[in-house]
């Protein structure tokens, strides 16, 4: 019988990799959808089966967990927009930290009445928020910067709780930041590969950005969901870092864009003192090595790749009237 897995956050970028990654891989799909007439359910793969249920709502998950019966949950589901936590600190840790609590729940409710349930929490590079020490590792200290990752870290601690106190297979991948062409319009980097297409295709003539300083690990999404699967196939649960173990700068990032469109960055790029964060990550690098012995996880595509791919991705989107704000992707 095909094993099932239970997604939550399906319609998100990475909900989205990850579905089409299980199906291939021969699982029976489920997503976890909230609200009534969710628009983005049409762009999902036809054979992912849908359960309604939502992360502020014990009893939806419990009942979610009773139908579907899955073998592993991938808990993706999460306000996940930094910013946003500030503006809305209290329902962020509802989503983003409670949620777990209330998924890791069902399952434990739910699979005491037989059968291992393993479950995968999104934790995040977040959590390490002013660094400690750089590169970071799975044993670097937190020190989350932002309503979100607070939540984050809650639910990363919730999550070896659980695994320690009632030895549930419940691990959680501490990503780094990755992106593709189905990344929110919201981030940093669509935020640019949009803005060059639009620059490109004479309609905008600026770019407003904010920290232009920062520096993240940038990868590539596709490659983030297989570490999550393998993390769930490990003979013990344990947490992994994920990412590329490089850096770059916003700055660098706003360059490669805008070199990768034949166009000079300095001539349409505006810093804009009123999107600056209250408080700032400065600086994130993955230290891999971990998911790399263990698992043998490796990304595959470089920045620059990655970077030039979005941009071509939304120069098509754009010069074939697309709306990049209509909650869909290419
Ligand atoms: P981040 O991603 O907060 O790292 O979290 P984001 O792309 O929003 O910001 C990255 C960096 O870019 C700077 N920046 C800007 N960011 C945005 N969004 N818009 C701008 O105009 C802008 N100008 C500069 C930011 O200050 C920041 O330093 C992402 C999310 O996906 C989280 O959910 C996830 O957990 C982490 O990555 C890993």
């Amino acid at each position: 019988m095909a094993r099932r897995a239970l997604i939550t956050g399906i319609t998100g970028q990475d909900g989205s990799y990850l579905a089409e990654h299980l199906i291939s891989e021969g699982y029976e799909v489920w997503g976890l959808i909230r609200g009534q007439a969710n628009p983005r359910v049409s762009k999902l793969p036809k054979d992912v089966h849908l359960v309604r249920g939502d992360l502020l709502d014990q009893g939806s998950l419990i009942s979610a967990v009773e139908k579907v019966r899955p073998d592993e949950v991938y808990n993706l589901g999460a306000i996940s927009f930094v910013p946003m936590s500030w503006e809305q600190a209290e329902l962020t840790a509802e989503v983003t930290g409670m949620g777990v609590l209330r998924m890791l729940e069902a399952i434990r409710v739910c699979s005491s009445r037989g059968g291992e349930i393993r479950f995968y929490q999104a934790s995040s590079s977040e959590m390490f928020g002013q660094v400690r020490e750089t590169p970071q590792t799975e044993v670097t200290p937190f020190h989350p910067r932002s309503p979100y990752g607070v939540a984050k870290t809650y639910g990363h601690f919730l999550t070896q709780n659980y695994r320690e106190s009632y030895g549930m297979y419940a691990v959680s991948g501490i990503l780094f930041n990755h992106e593709s062409p189905r990344r929110g319009a919201e981030f940093v980097t669509r935020k640019v590969s949009l803005g060059v297409a639009r620059i490109k295709l004479g309609m905008a003539s600026e770019l407003r950005l904010g920290n232009l300083e920062a520096r993240r690990d940038w990868g590539y999404a596709g490659d983030y969901v297989r570490a999550m699967h393998l993390m769930l196939q490990a003979p013990n649960p344990e947490d992994f870092v994920i990412g590329t173990g490089r850096t770059q700068s916003v700055r660098e990032l706003v360059e490669a864009a805008f070199t990768a469109a034949g166009l000079d960055w300095e001539r349409y790029v505006i810093a804009d003192q009123a999107l600056h964060r209250p408080a700032e990550v400065d600086l994130l690098c993955a230290d891999p090595k971990k998911a790399r012995m263990q698992l043998g996880w490796e990304p595959t595509v470089p920045f620059e790749e990655l970077i030039a791919m979005m941009v071509e991705s939304d120069l098509r989107l754009l010069s074939e009237g697309g709306d990049p704000q209509d909650s869909s992707w290419p």
